[in-house]
Protein backbone atom coordinates (compact mmCIF):
# COMPACT_ATOMS: atom_id res chain seq x y z
CA UNK A 1 0.00 0.00 0.00
CA UNK A 2 0.94 3.92 -0.48
CA UNK A 3 1.49 3.80 3.49
CA UNK A 4 3.65 1.22 3.63
CA UNK A 5 5.38 1.97 0.85
CA UNK A 6 6.16 5.71 2.32
CA UNK A 7 8.14 4.32 4.44
CA UNK A 8 10.71 2.70 2.48
CA UNK A 9 10.75 5.74 -0.24
CA UNK A 10 11.58 7.81 2.72
CA UNK A 11 14.39 6.30 4.50
CA UNK A 12 16.94 5.71 1.86
CA UNK A 13 19.46 4.60 4.00
CA UNK A 14 20.01 2.17 6.66
CA UNK A 15 21.57 0.28 9.26
CA UNK A 16 22.27 -3.56 9.17
CA UNK A 17 23.46 -5.24 11.84
CA UNK A 18 24.56 -9.14 12.33
CA UNK A 19 24.58 -9.72 15.67
CA UNK A 20 24.67 -13.59 17.02
CA UNK A 21 26.62 -16.09 19.21
CA UNK A 22 28.50 -16.39 15.61
CA UNK A 23 30.15 -13.00 16.62
CA UNK A 24 32.24 -14.85 19.72
CA UNK A 25 34.33 -17.15 17.85
CA UNK A 26 34.22 -14.83 15.12
CA UNK A 27 35.47 -17.33 12.62
CA UNK A 28 37.68 -19.41 14.87
CA UNK A 29 36.60 -22.96 15.81
CA UNK A 30 39.35 -24.60 17.93
CA UNK A 31 42.14 -22.55 17.01
CA UNK A 32 41.65 -22.89 13.18
CA UNK A 33 40.04 -20.11 11.08
CA UNK A 34 37.63 -20.56 9.19
CA UNK A 35 37.45 -17.74 6.50
CA UNK A 36 34.16 -16.41 4.97
CA UNK A 37 31.55 -15.16 5.97
CA UNK A 38 31.50 -15.75 10.49
CA UNK A 39 27.81 -16.12 11.02
CA UNK A 40 28.18 -19.31 8.62
CA UNK A 41 30.37 -21.01 10.89
CA UNK A 42 28.18 -23.82 12.81
CA UNK A 43 27.64 -25.20 9.18
CA UNK A 44 30.89 -25.19 7.59
CA UNK A 45 31.47 -28.94 6.61
CA UNK A 46 34.98 -29.17 7.24
CA UNK A 47 35.15 -27.54 10.78
CA UNK A 48 32.11 -30.22 11.59
CA UNK A 49 30.34 -28.39 14.35
CA UNK A 50 27.97 -30.20 16.34
CA UNK A 51 25.30 -28.75 18.03
CA UNK A 52 25.56 -29.89 21.10
CA UNK A 53 29.09 -28.22 21.25
CA UNK A 54 27.64 -24.95 19.09
CA UNK A 55 25.42 -24.43 21.64
CA UNK A 56 27.58 -24.17 24.87
CA UNK A 57 28.94 -20.41 23.09
CA UNK A 58 25.96 -19.33 24.89
CA UNK A 59 26.77 -20.27 27.99
CA UNK A 60 29.32 -17.73 27.63
CA UNK A 61 27.95 -15.08 25.68
CA UNK A 62 28.09 -11.88 27.86
CA UNK A 63 28.39 -8.96 25.46
CA UNK A 64 28.75 -6.20 28.15
CA UNK A 65 29.83 -3.87 25.93
CA UNK A 66 27.16 -3.48 23.91
CA UNK A 67 25.46 0.00 23.62
CA UNK A 68 21.99 0.21 21.98
CA UNK A 69 22.03 4.67 22.32
CA UNK A 70 25.44 4.67 20.95
CA UNK A 71 25.01 2.25 17.94
CA UNK A 72 21.55 4.33 17.37
CA UNK A 73 23.63 7.38 18.05
CA UNK A 74 26.35 6.64 15.41
CA UNK A 75 23.50 5.37 13.14
CA UNK A 76 22.07 8.96 13.19
CA UNK A 77 25.29 10.28 12.98
CA UNK A 78 26.14 8.35 9.51
CA UNK A 79 22.88 9.99 8.23
CA UNK A 80 20.63 7.10 8.07
CA UNK A 81 17.20 6.78 8.87
CA UNK A 82 16.59 3.02 9.81
CA UNK A 83 18.37 0.04 11.41
CA UNK A 84 17.83 -3.53 10.59
CA UNK A 85 18.91 -6.28 13.67
CA UNK A 86 19.38 -10.05 13.17
CA UNK A 87 16.88 -11.23 15.83
CA UNK A 88 17.37 -15.39 14.78
CA UNK A 89 19.94 -16.38 12.42
CA UNK A 90 20.25 -19.23 10.32
CA UNK A 91 22.02 -20.70 13.89
CA UNK A 92 18.65 -20.40 15.35
CA UNK A 93 19.42 -18.54 18.29
CA UNK A 94 17.27 -15.83 19.60
CA UNK A 95 18.66 -12.32 20.17
CA UNK A 96 16.13 -11.23 22.27
CA UNK A 97 13.90 -12.39 24.94
CA UNK A 98 11.69 -15.07 23.42
CA UNK A 99 9.03 -17.15 25.68
CA UNK A 100 8.73 -19.29 22.84
CA UNK A 101 12.07 -21.10 22.88
CA UNK A 102 14.86 -21.10 25.29
CA UNK A 103 17.33 -21.05 23.07
CA UNK A 104 17.61 -16.95 23.58
CA UNK A 105 19.73 -14.60 24.64
CA UNK A 106 17.41 -14.13 27.92
CA UNK A 107 17.56 -17.88 29.26
CA UNK A 108 20.69 -19.31 27.99
CA UNK A 109 23.92 -16.27 28.42
CA UNK A 110 24.88 -14.98 31.64
CA UNK A 111 24.22 -11.60 29.90
CA UNK A 112 20.58 -11.40 31.05
CA UNK A 113 19.53 -8.46 29.28
CA UNK A 114 16.96 -8.35 25.78
CA UNK A 115 19.59 -5.79 23.04
CA UNK A 116 16.28 -5.57 20.96
CA UNK A 117 14.55 -4.32 23.26
CA UNK A 118 17.40 -1.36 24.24
CA UNK A 119 17.81 -0.69 20.69
CA UNK A 120 13.77 -0.72 20.53
CA UNK A 121 14.19 1.91 23.28
CA UNK A 122 17.02 4.21 21.59
CA UNK A 123 15.65 3.68 18.74
CA UNK A 124 12.02 5.16 19.28
CA UNK A 125 13.54 7.87 20.94
CA UNK A 126 15.90 9.00 17.96
CA UNK A 127 12.81 8.98 16.17
CA UNK A 128 14.12 6.10 13.54
CA UNK A 129 12.71 2.88 12.57
CA UNK A 130 13.45 -0.38 13.66
CA UNK A 131 13.20 -3.68 11.48
CA UNK A 132 14.30 -7.31 12.48
CA UNK A 133 15.85 -9.61 10.14
CA UNK A 134 14.56 -13.30 10.92
CA UNK A 135 15.95 -16.53 8.91
CA UNK A 136 12.82 -18.39 8.71
CA UNK A 137 13.04 -21.66 7.14
CA UNK A 138 17.17 -21.77 7.99
CA UNK A 139 17.36 -23.15 11.67
CA UNK A 140 20.50 -25.50 12.11
CA UNK A 141 19.55 -25.82 15.84
CA UNK A 142 16.06 -26.58 15.52
CA UNK A 143 14.94 -29.86 15.19
CA UNK A 144 12.86 -29.62 11.50
CA UNK A 145 14.49 -26.42 10.83
CA UNK A 146 16.01 -26.10 7.10
CA UNK A 147 19.64 -27.79 7.87
CA UNK A 148 22.40 -28.25 4.86
CA UNK A 149 22.58 -31.62 3.38
CA UNK A 150 25.61 -32.52 5.34
CA UNK A 151 24.03 -31.29 8.68
CA UNK A 152 20.84 -32.86 7.89
CA UNK A 153 20.14 -36.49 9.22
CA UNK A 154 17.67 -37.26 12.24
CA UNK A 155 15.35 -34.67 12.50
CA UNK A 156 12.47 -36.24 14.09
CA UNK A 157 9.92 -33.13 13.59
CA UNK A 158 8.70 -31.94 10.18
CA UNK A 159 9.37 -28.66 8.80
CA UNK A 160 5.77 -27.64 9.17
CA UNK A 161 5.57 -28.04 12.32
CA UNK A 162 8.98 -26.23 13.05
CA UNK A 163 7.12 -23.40 10.87
CA UNK A 164 4.34 -23.37 13.18
CA UNK A 165 5.95 -24.16 16.79
CA UNK A 166 8.75 -21.65 16.20
CA UNK A 167 8.67 -19.53 13.16
CA UNK A 168 4.84 -17.99 13.92
CA UNK A 169 5.42 -17.82 17.67
CA UNK A 170 8.77 -15.86 17.24
CA UNK A 171 7.56 -13.96 14.49
CA UNK A 172 4.53 -12.70 16.61
CA UNK A 173 6.51 -11.75 19.79
CA UNK A 174 9.19 -9.83 17.44
CA UNK A 175 6.16 -7.69 16.02
CA UNK A 176 4.21 -7.31 19.55
CA UNK A 177 6.54 -6.68 22.22
CA UNK A 178 8.93 -4.35 20.54
CA UNK A 179 7.11 -1.33 19.33
CA UNK A 180 6.33 -0.25 15.86
CA UNK A 181 8.29 -2.50 13.58
CA UNK A 182 9.14 -0.85 10.34
CA UNK A 183 10.89 -3.65 8.53
CA UNK A 184 10.67 -7.26 8.25
CA UNK A 185 13.45 -8.77 6.60
CA UNK A 186 13.27 -12.59 5.96
CA UNK A 187 15.97 -14.28 4.71
CA UNK A 188 16.70 -17.71 2.32
CA UNK A 189 13.15 -18.77 1.91
CA UNK A 190 14.35 -22.05 -0.04
CA UNK A 191 11.68 -24.76 -0.60
CA UNK A 192 8.64 -22.83 1.65
CA UNK A 193 5.20 -22.95 0.50
CA UNK A 194 3.53 -19.98 -0.67
CA UNK A 195 0.87 -20.50 2.09
CA UNK A 196 3.76 -20.04 4.58
CA UNK A 197 5.17 -17.19 2.83
CA UNK A 198 1.70 -15.74 3.14
CA UNK A 199 0.74 -16.70 6.47
CA UNK A 200 3.83 -14.37 7.78
CA UNK A 201 2.50 -11.75 5.45
CA UNK A 202 -0.82 -11.93 7.10
CA UNK A 203 0.69 -11.93 10.45
CA UNK A 204 2.78 -8.78 9.74
CA UNK A 205 -0.25 -7.27 8.07
CA UNK A 206 -2.34 -7.94 11.38
CA UNK A 207 0.12 -7.02 14.04
CA UNK A 208 2.13 -4.18 12.04
CA UNK A 209 0.30 -3.13 9.20
CA UNK A 210 2.80 -0.63 8.49
CA UNK A 211 5.62 -2.75 8.60
CA UNK A 212 7.53 -3.73 5.21
CA UNK A 213 8.58 -7.07 3.93
CA UNK A 214 11.69 -8.10 1.68
CA UNK A 215 11.62 -10.69 -1.40
CA UNK A 216 13.40 -12.90 0.44
CA UNK A 217 9.84 -13.98 2.71
CA UNK A 218 9.89 -16.10 -1.05
CA UNK A 219 7.52 -16.25 -3.24
CA UNK A 220 7.04 -13.14 -4.64
CA UNK A 221 4.96 -11.79 -1.62
CA UNK A 222 7.11 -9.41 -0.37
CA UNK A 223 6.61 -5.73 -0.49
CA UNK A 224 10.35 -4.67 -1.85
CA UNK A 225 13.37 -6.69 -3.26
CA UNK A 226 16.42 -7.32 -1.83
CA UNK A 227 19.17 -7.87 -4.26
CA UNK A 228 21.80 -9.82 -3.87
CA UNK A 229 23.92 -8.99 -1.67
CA UNK A 230 26.61 -6.51 -2.32
CA UNK A 231 25.88 -6.20 -5.97
CA UNK A 232 25.75 -2.45 -6.92
CA UNK A 233 23.33 -2.50 -9.31
CA UNK A 234 24.06 -0.56 -12.43
CA UNK A 235 19.88 0.04 -13.93
CA UNK A 236 17.56 1.30 -12.59
CA UNK A 237 14.71 -1.38 -10.82
CA UNK A 238 11.19 -0.96 -11.74
CA UNK A 239 9.29 -1.15 -7.75
CA UNK A 240 11.04 -0.78 -5.05
CA UNK A 241 14.18 -2.01 -3.94
CA UNK A 242 16.87 -2.02 -1.69
CA UNK A 243 20.93 -3.25 -2.04
CA UNK A 244 22.72 -4.74 1.00
CA UNK A 245 26.03 -4.30 1.77
CA UNK A 246 28.93 -4.33 4.40
CA UNK A 247 31.29 -2.20 5.95
CA UNK A 248 34.39 -4.85 5.38
CA UNK A 249 33.52 -8.28 3.62
CA UNK A 250 31.93 -10.74 6.34
CA UNK A 251 28.00 -9.97 8.00
CA UNK A 252 28.99 -11.43 11.15
CA UNK A 253 32.26 -10.04 12.77
CA UNK A 254 35.31 -11.90 11.45
CA UNK A 255 39.06 -11.16 13.24
CA UNK A 256 40.72 -11.30 10.43
CA UNK A 257 38.65 -9.09 7.94
CA UNK A 258 39.65 -6.08 7.96
CA UNK A 259 39.03 -4.93 4.45
CA UNK A 260 37.25 -1.81 5.64
CA UNK A 261 35.48 0.75 3.39
CA UNK A 262 36.51 4.39 3.43
CA UNK A 263 33.84 6.92 4.23
CA UNK A 264 34.84 7.74 0.69
CA UNK A 265 33.79 4.01 -1.29
CA UNK A 266 30.59 4.29 1.20
CA UNK A 267 29.09 7.46 -0.31
CA UNK A 268 29.63 6.02 -3.62
CA UNK A 269 27.84 3.48 -3.31
CA UNK A 270 24.97 5.18 -1.18
CA UNK A 271 25.11 7.67 -4.19
CA UNK A 272 24.87 4.95 -6.91
CA UNK A 273 22.33 3.15 -5.39
CA UNK A 274 20.14 6.27 -4.41
CA UNK A 275 20.70 7.44 -7.81
CA UNK A 276 18.98 5.22 -9.08
CA UNK A 277 16.05 5.06 -7.00
CA UNK A 278 17.00 2.19 -4.44
CA UNK A 279 17.68 1.99 -0.66
CA UNK A 280 20.83 1.12 0.57
CA UNK A 281 21.40 -1.22 3.20
CA UNK A 282 25.03 -1.10 5.09
CA UNK A 283 26.18 -3.71 7.62
CA UNK A 284 27.99 -3.58 10.71
CA UNK A 285 28.88 -6.66 12.43
CA UNK A 286 29.67 -6.27 16.24
CA UNK A 287 32.42 -8.04 18.50
CA UNK A 288 31.09 -10.73 21.20
CA UNK A 289 31.81 -8.49 23.81
CA UNK A 290 29.15 -5.96 21.55
CA UNK A 291 31.44 -3.87 20.11
CA UNK A 292 31.55 -2.12 17.02
CA UNK A 293 34.81 -2.08 15.49
CA UNK A 294 36.39 1.22 15.02
CA UNK A 295 37.13 0.87 11.75
CA UNK A 296 33.48 0.18 10.49
CA UNK A 297 32.41 3.36 12.88
CA UNK A 298 35.13 5.70 10.91
CA UNK A 299 33.98 4.94 7.48
CA UNK A 300 30.58 5.63 8.34
CA UNK A 301 31.25 8.93 10.16
CA UNK A 302 33.42 10.17 7.66
CA UNK A 303 30.20 9.53 5.13
CA UNK A 304 28.08 10.98 7.45
CA UNK A 305 30.08 14.03 7.51
CA UNK A 306 29.91 14.83 4.24
CA UNK A 307 26.23 14.06 3.94
CA UNK A 308 25.67 16.61 7.38
CA UNK A 309 27.85 19.16 5.30
CA UNK A 310 26.05 18.85 1.69
CA UNK A 311 22.83 16.77 1.83
CA UNK A 312 19.87 18.66 3.49
CA UNK A 313 18.71 15.04 5.93
C1 LIG B 1 22.08 -14.48 3.35
C2 LIG B 1 22.62 -15.16 4.59
O1 LIG B 1 22.81 -16.53 4.35
C3 LIG B 1 23.90 -14.48 5.02
O2 LIG B 1 24.43 -15.08 6.16
C4 LIG B 1 23.61 -13.01 5.30
O3 LIG B 1 22.70 -12.89 6.38
C5 LIG B 1 23.05 -12.36 4.04
C6 LIG B 1 22.63 -10.92 4.29
O4 LIG B 1 21.92 -13.08 3.54
O5 LIG B 1 22.90 -14.80 2.25
C7 LIG B 1 22.49 -14.59 0.96
C8 LIG B 1 21.18 -14.61 0.59
C9 LIG B 1 20.82 -14.34 -0.76
C10 LIG B 1 21.79 -14.05 -1.70
C11 LIG B 1 23.11 -14.05 -1.32
C12 LIG B 1 23.46 -14.32 0.01
N1 LIG B 1 21.45 -13.77 -3.02
O6 LIG B 1 20.25 -13.76 -3.38
O7 LIG B 1 22.32 -13.44 -3.85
Amino acid sequence: SAVRGAWFSQDKYSMFIHWGLYSMPAGEWKGKTYYGISEWLMSNRVADIAVDEYKKLAEQFNPTDFDAKAIVKMAVDAGMKNIVITAKHHEGFAMYHSKSSAYDIEDATPFKRDPLKELAGACADAGIGLGFYYSQMQDWYEQGGAHLPWNSSKQTRSFDKYFDEKVVPQVTELLTEYGDIRTVWFDTPGSMTKVQSQKLVDLTRSLQPKAMINSRIGNGVGDFKTLGDHSLSQVNHPGLWETIDTTNNSWGYAWYDKNWKSGTEILHRLISTVGRGGNYMINIGPTGTGEVPKMAEKGLLSAGNWLKQYGDT
